[in-house]
């Protein structure tokens, strides 16, 4: 089982990932305004997914596209250990994978808990685009994907598995212990586990849509389902304010109707940077303490392509591409 970086260099990504290494910048407002069109994604390591999404959008095609293909990226990357293929199993031993996308029309299309599917974000735009739901899960999920040309593959990794394995053995097969684990990034030492993607992209035509998948919260109890695939909470656009998506413990974001208040926020005025700590002070504001044990974290773009994110943790990065490159930034957080 190839390891991150052997991965990167038999993908070639490995002198993309050094240049984004150097790259890294800490938040600074006046940083964070670009041109159009503009990628941005959750945590720095998916500027490889960026990249995909750049070669449409920069070519004139549809943010829509790009946010597919780009998520498309870690959704087959063994090495990613928070979505798609190779990503933790539930505490059944099941990967069970959540995606959502949206347009710049409202129109969005959802599938929870969805297994042996390598590309859960394409469902969830068949979802969207051939059926008169907004979400599909699990079994009915699986039907509907398989009867639309989608093949089954296996996706738990012998590396996922073998990790599964050993959680096994100290977890008490309890997912509290998962979420402290996962905050300390502690499930797999030489992986981090914060890898979700929400990805948003903003088109020549000025219109933005996003996408966000994951395989969740590593062992999690069967059947679970985050914040990823819910609309508000994972990812919300509304094209004539802005985007958001998240990532962390979705529950928290569930409970803060998160993506959706980010975006109510920048309606408002705010600027991308301030409506995602606004929406973090709420979690906060919720959870008192518990929250110093918590992580989330949001990116945030408004319609005139300025963008920012926020977390409750530091160590929360998102990478964003446009005309003027790649560039990786540490996000602020409440707590350092
Ligand atoms: C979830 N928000 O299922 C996801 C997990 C996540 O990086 O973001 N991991 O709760």
């Amino acid at each position: 089982m190839f390891n991150r970086r052997q991965f990167l260099q038999a993908t070639g990504l490995g002198s993309l990932s050094l240049l984004i290494h150097r790259s890294y910048l800490n938040a600074n407002p006046s940083h964070l305004q670009t041109n159009f069109p503009l990628v941005i994604s959750t945590w720095g390591e998916n500027a490889k997914a960026n990249a995909i999404a750049w070669t449409i959008i920069s070519k004139s095609g549809r943010a829509l596209d790009a946010v597919e293909k780009g998520v498309h990226v870690p959704e087959a990357d063994p090495n990613d250990n928070s979505v798609g293929y190779g990503g933790l199993p539930d505490r059944d031993g099941k990967v069970t994978l959540d995606a959502c996308i949206m347009d710049e029309a409202g129109n969005c299309g959802a599938v929870m808990a969805l297994e042996n599917i390598l590309h859960p974000i394409s469902v969830a735009r068949m979802v969207m685009e051939k059926t008169p739901h907004v979400q599909l899960v699990g079994e009915g999920a699986l039907q509907f994907a398989l009867a639309n040309g989608f093949e089954k593959v296996n996706l738990l990794t012998p590396e996922s598995e073998r990790a599964w394995k050993e959680w096994l053995k100290t977890a008490k097969y309890d997912p509290m212990n998962t979420i402290e684990a996962m905050n300390q990034n502690k499930i797999n030492q030489d992986v981090p586990n914060h890898d979700t993607i929400g990805m948003l992209a903003i088109d020549m035509k000025k219109n933005i849509c996003g996408a966000c998948t994951t395989s969740g919260l590593a062992y999690k109890m069967h059947g679970r389902v985050g914040d990823s695939p819910i609309i508000g909470a994972g990812l919300f656009v509304d094209n004539e304010v802005g985007a958001a998506t998240a990532t962390g413990v979705g529950e928290e974001v569930v409970r803060t109707c998160g993506s959706h208040t980010v975006v109510e926020l920048m309606r408002q005025g705010l600027k991308p940077e301030e409506a995602c700590k606004r929406t973090v002070e709420r979690i906060v504001k919720k959870r008192g303490t518990k929250a110093k044990g918590l992580q989330v974290g949001y990116i945030a773009v408004n319609k005139r392509g300025e963008f920012g994110g926020y977390a409750l943790q530091k160590g929360f990065t998102y990478a964003v591409q446009s005309h003027s490159g790649v560039k990786v930034y540490n996000s602020k957080s409440i707590y350092a």
